[in-house]
């Protein structure tokens, strides 16, 4: 058997949260159009009777300006340093510039193995694949490079084979039969979060934290949830709230719906939003919201 843990890394907004959905099967990590999505390293576990999978999504590389940006830069940096193999993902629609070979080389200094997965080629002109790929090469980037899509399926099991086929030989890593390292609680805080990314713009959505207060769930299998979406500022209540609560009342319930989905049952969801002025430059409340600096 084959297993080991790979650090899927790139800049923000690259796909690799959608990406690791794809090869696990299963949603594990949100994803919304806008930078930034993922804040905290999420283990993806893709198990079968050969090799075990385990995919470490990390925030995306982009421009750090608050405590909470900070920390989650050194989450991805830690992460990409204790793995077996580095997958990192690159947006083909994109285009490669230099910054893309700057940050790949970065990464490939490492001295860990690495492969490169350019992915949304769904969006893109055929043509400008092998051309982006030998774009990469001349640039030095000595690695193999994978085109997928993860939006079509295209070449993800080609690139599940090469993945298995760069574990180390061992047993599994992780024991359990999971998917993913996550609580359920985690998820839930999670797809709230992800209807806000969706549904509002700019700053508002970024500077949001989400509070699971209780969980429970009743005799009659109905689900409880009650949560606070913690904003920084009462312009931002304000419009998270919306005309008569319109706009937190469409959020919550694409919230609810897929909270349902994901719990296989019906859910009862109570949302607050509060203001915690800044709290994103506030490490004991960024600590309170669940974003823990990690070890190296
Ligand atoms: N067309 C197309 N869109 C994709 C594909 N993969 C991801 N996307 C879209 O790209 C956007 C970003 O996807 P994410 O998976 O959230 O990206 P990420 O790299 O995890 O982003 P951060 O967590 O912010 O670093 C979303 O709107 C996805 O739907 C793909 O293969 N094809
Ligand atoms: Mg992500």
């Amino acid at each position: 058997m084959r297993s080991g843990f790979i650090g899927v890394i790139g800049k923000a907004n690259a796909g690799k949260s959608t990406l690791i959905n794809v090869l696990v099967g299963e949603k594990i990590s949100i994803v919304s159009p806008k930078p930034q999505t993922t804040r905290d390293a999420v283990l993806g576990i893709l198990t079968r009777e050969d090799y075990q999978l385990v995919f470490v999504d990390t925030p995306g590389i982009y421009r750090s300006r608050t405590y909470l940006t900070d920390l989650m830069m050194k989450t991805t940096e830690t992460a990409a340093k204790g793995v077996d193999l580095i997958m990192f993902v690159h947006d083909g629609h994109a285009g490669v510039d230099e910054s893309d070979v700057a940050l790949m080389k970065k990464y490939l200094a490492l001295g860990i193995p690495m492969i490169v997965a350019y992915t949304k080629t769904d969006i893109m002109p055929r043509e400008n694949i092998p051309a982006d790929v030998k774009k990469l090469y001349d640039a030095g980037i000595e690695c193999d490079v994978f085109p997928v899509s993860a939006r079509k399926g295209t070449n993800v099991k080609k690139l599940i084979a090469a993945l298995a086929a760069r574990m180390p030989e061992g047993d599994k890593v992780i024991a359990e039969d999971i998917v993913s390292d996550k609580s359920e609680k985690f998820m839930l805080g999670e797809i709230m979060r992800e209807k806000i990314l969706l549904k509002f713009d700019k700053e508002v959505p970024h500077g949001v934290a989400v509070v699971i207060n209780s969980f429970t769930r009743g005799e009659n299998g109905v689900y409880d949830v009650n949560l606070d979406i913690v904003c920084e500022k009462p312009s931002h209540k304000a419009i998270l709230i919306g005309k008569r609560g319109a706009a937190i009342k469409e959020a919550s319930s694409f919230a609810r719906k897929d909270m349902e989905k994901f719990l296989g049952g019906k859910v009862f969801l109570t949302t607050y939003v509060k203001v915690k002025e800044d709290w994103r430059d506030r490490p004991g409340l960024v600590k309170d919201y669940g974003y823990e600096p990690k070890k190296d």
